[in-house]
């Protein structure tokens, strides 16, 4: 039986276990660099067998929240270049979330303080977060956006090989499009969010036609199997809505199954909350998901999240649910979660109040058990 402490290669990239911290926002990258401290954070949880960034915006356009980090201007690059340095000098392996928000934005963070754009004119109910002049910060409403013309749907996807590229030039060992939490591509999947008319709105076919765009040119750009890609099936994360999610993301699973990929990440449930979430009439079928995938000949590797504790990361990969299981906050308070996982010890608590910017508090200083 394999255990999460076992090595697992996934597509191209060599995991030395099956422990992936999460993506997760910070919001310490000044002007969307990278800071300097931003390597040490990674670094110190480079026992993780996969590092995934905190979302990274592909394009200004992309952005969603203040210090936020990106990766489309050459001194984001060389802030990230610190950063997978360090991981790989501390023999860790490392992807970075490509990001474009869409709607989830506000005009103070957009080019020229123009509108978010979106699938449809259509304003998300939810908040972003906006850093005033004075350093404080505060939670504003999302701007209403506008529907982006279906003459600029090729300029995103080319954002989006861009930055796949500019990711390696930037030392990553591959990417994970973030398709999941109610940004961007998942706004064109789902219904609440898409009322477009033309050949990317409608059918499930056309809803999922700008996903396979930005993998197919991701892909072509860096190689399938530096590419993973995340999915939230039913999260009602950002206003994501949609009646009918188990017919949608087969349809996606069957496309991703196109390309050997190196994983496919699944949030189970909402999105820091229930795992037994659900949209429409039924439970969604995750086991289904993943068979549906497999028999298509989908090769990448099975990665979960969303509330995992060690009892039960270890039984759904024992158990052959899951490849690799991702962990969040836990990652954010324990650097070592590796180990501490391995020897069952205690874990720290985390404190969310220094969750989203700041600075080295909540950040650099959770300890480890063992001297660093
Ligand atoms: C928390 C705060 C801001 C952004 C996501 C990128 O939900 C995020 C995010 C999370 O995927």
């Amino acid at each position: 039986m394999p255990t999460l402490f076992d090595p697992l290669v996934a597509g191209e990239l060599k995991l030395a276990n099956r422990i992936a911290m999460a993506p997760l926002t910070r919001n310490r990258a000044p002007h969307a660099v990278p800071a300097p401290m931003t390597a040490t954070y990674y670094a110190q949880r480079a026992s993780a067998g996969l590092l995934i960034t905190e979302a990274t915006a592909i394009s200004h356009q992309g952005q969603g929240y203040s210090n936020v980090p990106g990766l489309y201007a050459p001194e984001q690059i060389a802030g990230w270049r610190r950063v997978t340095d360090a991981v790989h000098a501390a023999g860790g392996t490392i992807v970075t979330q490509l990001w474009h928000v869409g709607r989830v934005s506000h005009t103070a963070l957009q080019p020229g303080g123009a509108a978010p754009v979106a699938p449809s004119a259509i304003t998300a109910n939810t908040k972003t977060f906006l850093v005033n002049p004075d350093g404080s910060g505060s939670f504003v409403p999302t701007s209403e956006p506008r529907a982006l013309d279906i003459a600029e749907l090729p300029g995103t996807v080319e954002d989006y090989r861009r930055a796949a590229r500019a990711a390696i030039e930037a030392g990553f060992d591959g990417v994970e499009v973030h398709a999941a939490n109610g940004y961007l591509i998942d706004q064109f999947l789902r219904s609440g969010s898409n009322h477009r008319t033309d050949a990317y709105g409608g059918g499930i076919e056309n809803r999922a036609r700008l996903l396979v765009e930005v993998m197919e040119a991701v892909t072509a750009e860096i190689g399938a199997g530096r590419v993973g890609i995340r999915l939230s099936p039913v999260t009602p994360a950002n206003d994501a809505s949609d009646p009918d999610p188990q017919p949608l993301f087969t349809h996606v699973v069957k496309q991703l199954a196109r390309w050997p990929l190196a994983y496919l990440h699944i949030i189970e449930g909402a999105t820091g909350g229930p795992r037994d979430y659900q949209q429409g009439d039924t439970p969604f079928d995750y086991p289904g998901l993943r068979v549906a995938y497999i028999k298509e000949g989908g090769q990448g590797a099975w990665m979960v999240n969303n509330g995992y504790d060690a009892a039960l990361a270890s039984a759904a990969v024992a158990e052959g649910r899951a490849d690799i299981v991702a962990f969040g906050k836990a990652f954010i308070a324990n650097p070592d979660l590796v180990s501490r996982l391995r020897d069952n010890a205690p874990l720290n608590d985390w404190d969310n109040k220094t969750f989203y910017g700041g600075d080295e508090r909540g950040y650099l200083d959770y300890p480890t058990l063992e001297p660093a």
